[in-house]
């Protein structure tokens, strides 16, 4: 039997935590035969609803869960950890300006870099969903320079997931014979959904689809407005953010990133841009990736017309800015 894999999940007491840690409990993140041990974190005000998750988890006896440590204090959450999904964070409340939220969620995502560095296992990966994931993901990798930057990482995959589940309604085709969709860039609403690369699996083959969408303008449209404000879209539905699909794209990020990517097969991920396709460098941007052997690398090479290049550009724009908001609350 393989030895027990050290999951954490900061904000566990959350609505997204609680869709995220029976997933995982469950092998949905890291494979059917794959043993867990679950470290949730929250804050103290959180502290009981957090314990009533755990007994919640006890009472589920999930045969792959041998453990569960249930914490406020980020040290012992920390401790041994080989992946971390940070899901906690400050919420901006009505009223508040940009920078209070983004001076809160420095000084969160700047401590648990801290203990993350000196507490989690060699190796270990970041997954950052909290918003602002990208800068938060930025922080992160500041403030724990002894982790590889490449295992540092945020969640974009729940709008490429997004983008999918668009193309899939659009053509009456299963979600799962679209494939090789685009995020680039902020998880906001300037990221760039980009289907010019993307494919659906028909009886005739592997078809691009520009050539099965019928309206052209519709993926330089509707399309990318509906991905990018998805969000907005359930709040008003559900009165509540996304969770279940949250959770689900936050097992997939990572369970694509440690087995692997299936050949041929693209996914989005926030990651420390090195130049690719002239973004710049120092940004966690979202690229296409793929990954094999628990590394991911962007797929080079791909055409960017003008239409896509302005987006590319406008979305890095965007997190300069918040980088050097992050900056400023740093002094
Ligand atoms: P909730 O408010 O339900 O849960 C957040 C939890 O974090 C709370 O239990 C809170 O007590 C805890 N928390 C606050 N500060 C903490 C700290 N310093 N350490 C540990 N825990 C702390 O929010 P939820 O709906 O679960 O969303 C969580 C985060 O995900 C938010 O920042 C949200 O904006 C972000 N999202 C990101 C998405 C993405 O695709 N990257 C999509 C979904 C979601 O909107």
């Amino acid at each position: 039997a393989k030895d027990p894999v050290r999951v954490l999940v900061t904000g566990a007491a959350g609505q997204i935590g609680y869709a995220l840690v029976p997933m995982i409990a469950r092998g949905v993140m890291l494979g059917a035969d794959q043993p867990v041990i679950l470290h949730m974190l929250d804050i103290p005000p959180a502290a009981e609803a957090l314990n009533g998750v755990k007994m919640e988890l006890v009472d589920a006896a999930f045969p792959l869960l041998k453990g569960v440590v249930a914490t406020t204090d980020a040290i012992e959450a920390c401790t041994g950890v080989n992946i971390a999904v940070m899901v906690g964070g400050f919420p901006r409340k009505e009223g508040m300006e940009r920078k209070d939220v983004m001076s809160k969620n420095v000084s969160i995502y700047k401590s648990q870099a801290s203990a993350l560095e000196k507490h989690a296992a060699v190796n270990c990966k970041v997954l950052v969903v909290a918003n602002p994931a990208n800068t938060n993901a930025l922080i992160l990798k500041e403030f724990a320079p002894s982790i590889p930057e490449e295992n540092i990482t945020c969640l974009t995959r729940l709008d490429h997931n997004r983008a999918l589940g668009q193309i899939s309604e659009r053509l009456n085709v299963q979600v799962s014979d679209v494939k090789n969709v685009i995020i680039w860039g902020n998880h906001s609403s300037t990221q760039y959904p980009d289907a010019t690369h993307a494919t659906v699996n028909t009886p005739a083959g592997e078809k691009p689809v520009r050539e099965l969408v019928a309206d052209d303008q519709w993926l330089n449209t509707e399309f990318i407005t509906t991905v990018q404000q998805r969000g907005a879209a359930i709040i008003k539905a559900r009165k509540l953010s996304s969770a279940l699909s949250a959770a689900s794209s936050a097992c997939d990020h990572i369970r694509d990133w440690v087995l692997g990517t299936p050949e041929g097969t693209w996914v989005s991920m926030g990651v420390y841009s090195d130049g690719s396709y002239n973004v710049p460098s120092g940004l966690i941007y979202s690229f296409p990736v793929t990954c094999k052997n628990g590394e991911w690398s962007i797929i080079q090479g791909l055409s960017i017309d003008e239409f896509s290049r302005n987006k590319l550009d406008l979305t890095a724009k965007e997190l300069s800015e918040e980088k050097d908001l992050a900056y400023s609350c740093l002094s």
